[in-house]
């Protein structure tokens, strides 16, 4: 990786704002011409990891790999935006050391699991909590806050807009070195 290009890692609890998080600031690094591409794990697991599911090895295999991904496209010179629930601390230790230290920027996109299942987006907490959903993180499947961040955002207390400030600042400190 001799271009400099990084990966913001993002993880935290379904519904959290991961996604719609990462969508503003892809927006914003191609508004200001710099090249990013983003990853995400609803839609990587619909094609190169439709072959996992979200038992715990299964999940490990989803972050390996996308971690790779990751990593190729640094590598070219391509700021990645990953997001992904990414529970596990050694999942997301192992993806940082697959994309490098150097590289690997952590951003803990914080609600609590009341605020998730009161948003719920999806409706996946609902079919959770009838039983129509297994495994499912923050109800029947752990998730361990991480205890190092590059940055933690508190999306119940934040705005979206402030939320994507601070993170736009945190990405513009990476940049400017
Ligand atoms: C967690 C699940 C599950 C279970 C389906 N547990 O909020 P979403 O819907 O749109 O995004 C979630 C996505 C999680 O995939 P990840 O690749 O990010 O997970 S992990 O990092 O843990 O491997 C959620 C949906 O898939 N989804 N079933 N049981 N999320």
């Amino acid at each position: 990786n001799g271009a400099n290009a990084f990966t913001i890692w993002m993880t935290g609890l379904s519904g959290a704002g991961k996604s719609t998080l990462s969508i503003s600031l892809e927006r914003w690094l191609f508004n200001n011409s710099y090249n990013c591409y983003r990853l995400d794990g609803d839609s990587i697991r619909q094609g190169m990891n439709r072959d996992l599911g979200f038992s715990k090895v299964d999940r490990a295999e989803n972050i390996r790999r996308a971690a790779e991904v990751c990593k190729l496209f640094n590598d070219s010179g391509i700021i990645v935006i990953a997001s992904f629930i990414s529970p596990f601390s050694e999942d997301r230790s192992i993806a940082e050391n697959i994309i490098g230290k150097r590289w690997f920027h952590l951003v803990y996109i914080n609600a609590s699991i009341e605020v998730c299942k009161k948003r719920d987006v999806k409706g996946l907490y609902k079919l959770s909590s009838e039983g129509k959903l297994k495994d499912f993180t923050g109800i029947d499947s752990l998730f361990e806050i991480p205890e190092s961040t590059s940055l933690t955002l508190n999306t119940e207390i934040l705005s979206e807009t402030a939320s994507l400030n601070i993170l736009i600042q945190f990405v513009q400190t990476i940049i400017t070195g």
